[in-house]
């Protein structure tokens, strides 16, 4: 049986210091911008530059240099994915903003090719926002993007491939009848308006979109109908709004079976007993509802309406904003993909020259009860494993650490499954933590002894511990029910300044019944960290810059710190190459 650390371990983790819990991003139109700043710890010879080029992602999706945000009309057309994303050409802040483009055959590996939609008209000149790709019939591809026009106005624009014979779709042609949509209507803000769908076909034949937008003070997802897919009239009727938020960003509107992770096209016949999703941006977060479209109203109708919006499911608990998904033709999948921002200053972007990445693109289905979504890694990034480390049947008792040696820590690719021993001495369970799970992941962290939990993975770890970002479940009882937290806790992550460092948390129904086991998958790539929990119940995207990391190695710990034992009947993690993502070839 492999070694486990006993409990002198987890002192490490009380000593650190505490501090206040402010420095909150805001993000209006990508720029995040911190404010109430908190210097953590004085600046120390100590700490190396942000520079350093070890904090960019191996495998995670990045340009060689300057900003990024949202992916935007992500498709697969004749054989090859297609990757586009919010871009400054001109420097590492947010502004200028075009549409880069990259291309992949395997999702993971990607040729970076000149931006395929410029500032260069009216409707466009002060930005060519967020979008998405459709395929006409005769296999036609088409983007509808939101332009920011001479006014500063949304409105909504199209391109076409110029050649679709060339297998990158390199250069798109902007037709003299842009903007297709101009925001006017009662009520309808034309600085809130953008941000268009995939386009569906309804019953009576014809395209529709939804465009993000603030109606009257309130959010809304607006509803557009063509015949052609040129000409628009906005429904009467939005396909789905709520006055318990202001605006929508990059709604998402899709399919999905219960139970079955193949995906659907909405623009398919969809068979009996799908629902469908619509995901929208606010609040640095994505959300989702399920619910059904309603043909008859042409409306999308939830199961359930919650008014606080701060109960709303989230695609990510952690930092993942702007996501789009697309229906994946070459494998019968549906993938989402999400932007990632940077959580150090923007003058550290400044100094990098670089801000923002992707998220590894998930494949995205419906659990069988309806209620959750799902999401996986997409399978192709198991193509970059390398050495493997493998261990069976360790078990760790209230304070235990368990050194995973054998693998490189910063680029690495974890998986384990915890098995509970009893879960008699698990702690009630208030549903009041569920309106500010971070809260209560700061208040219940790693170091606080729980009935059963916590446990995980603390990864990216100084030798000392002093830096350390940690990944861990606590099970909690709930009336009928149990609820496994879990958290991204960030607050240790590395002793340079001005970073904004959350304890990222969420929680998942968890079923004792039917499963005694809580699976941790973890993607470590340098400055990334992002983790699946319950088997892609729970997924949590997190940024760190560890000092450690540039001046030495890391670790890498399974834990427990828990009084109930817990079993680990199997643990894998791998070393993981670095992907060919946007490599200027010679
Ligand atoms: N980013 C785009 C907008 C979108 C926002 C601008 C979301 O179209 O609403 O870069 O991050």
């Amino acid at each position: 049986m492999a070694l486990v650390l006993r409990p002198w371990a987890f002192l490490l983790f009380l000593v650190l210091v505490s501090y206040d819990e402010s420095g909150l991003q805001s993000r209006r139109n990508g720029v995040a911008q911190a404010t109430q700043r908190v210097f953590l710890y004085p600046q120390s010879p100590k700490v190396s530059s942000i520079v350093s080029t070890k904090y960019r992602t191996a495998y995670h999706f990045q340009p060689p240099k300057n900003w990024i945000n949202d992916p935007n009309g992500p498709m697969y057309y004749n054989g090859i994915y297609h990757q586009f994303y919010q871009y400054n050409p001109n420097g590492s802040l947010w502004g200028n903003i075009v549409w880069g483009h990259s291309v992949s055959t395997d999702l993971i590996n990607w040729i970076r090719l000149e931006p395929a939609i410029e500032r260069t008209i009216p409707s466009d000149i002060n930005g060519c926002w967020t979008g998405s790709a459709t395929i006409l019939k005769g296999n036609r591809p088409a983007i509808i993007y939101t332009g920011a026009d001479t006014e500063k106005r949304q409105v909504q624009n199209i391109v076409f491939p110029k050649n679709v014979s060339d297998p990158y779709l390199r250069e798109w042609i902007k037709p003299d009848n842009n903007p297709l949509i101009q925001p006017i209507g009662q009520g309808l803000n034309s600085g809130q308006f953008r941000d268009p769908t995939t386009g569906w076909i309804g019953p009576d034949g014809l395209w529709r979109i939804a465009v993000g937008a603030e109606l009257n003070g309130y959010s809304a997802a607006l509803l557009y109908k063509s015949e052609d897919f040129v000409n628009w009239t906005r429904v009467d009727h939005s396909l789905y709004s709520s006055n318990a938020s202001t605006m929508w960003e990059c709604p998402d509107f899709f399919a999905v079976l219960p139970g079955n992770n193949s995906g659907l096209d909405l623009s398919a016949a969809i068979p009996n007993g799908a629902k469908h999703v619509l995901k929208m941006s606010l609040d640095n977060c994505d959300k989702y509802m399920v619910g059904v479209y309603d043909l008859k109203s042409d409306t999308f109708v939830p199961d359930t309406i919650l008014d606080d919006r701060r109960l709303w499911s989230r695609i990510d608990y952690g930092n993942y904003y702007a996501s789009k998904s697309f229906f994946d033709s070459k494998r019968g999948r549906r993938i989402i993909w999400g932007w990632t921002n940077e959580t150090d200053s923007s003058l550290d972007d400044v100094a990098k020259g670089w801000a923002g990445i992707h998220a590894i693109p998930r494949t995205i289905w419906l659990d069988s009860n309806s209620k959750q979504l799902l999401q996986w890694p997409v399978e192709e990034v198991e193509s970059l494993r390398s050495e493997e480390v493998s261990h069976q049947g360790l078990e760790l008792k209230q304070g235990d650490l368990f050194d995973i040696k054998g693998i490189d820590t910063l680029q690495a690719d974890v998986e384990i499954d915890f098995e509970l021993t009893s879960i008699d001495s698990a702690d009630p369970f208030d549903p009041s933590w569920l309106l500010d799970i971070e809260k209560h992941c700061r208040e219940a962290d790693a170091s606080v002894h729980g009935g059963v939990g916590p446990f995980g993975l603390v990864v990216l770890a100084s030798d000392n511990m002093e830096e350390h970002t940690s990944v861990h479940f606590r099970v909690y009882k709930s009336q009928e029910k149990y609820m496994v937290l879990m958290c991204s806790d960030l607050r240790k992550s590395s002793l340079r300044p001005e970073l904004y460092t959350p304890a990222y948390g969420g929680f998942f129904e968890f079923d004792l019944e039917k499963e005694s086991t809580i699976s941790l998958r973890t993607l470590i790539d340098r400055s990334a960290v992002e983790s699946f929990g319950g088997g892609g119940r729970l997924c949590i995207m997190a940024r760190v810059y560890p000092v450690t990391l540039i001046n030495g190695g890391t670790r890498m710990y399974a834990f427990n710190n828990g009084t109930s034992t817990v079993k680990v009947p199997q643990l894998k993690a791998w070393s993981m190459r670095r992907a060919q993502v946007n490599v200027k070839k010679g």
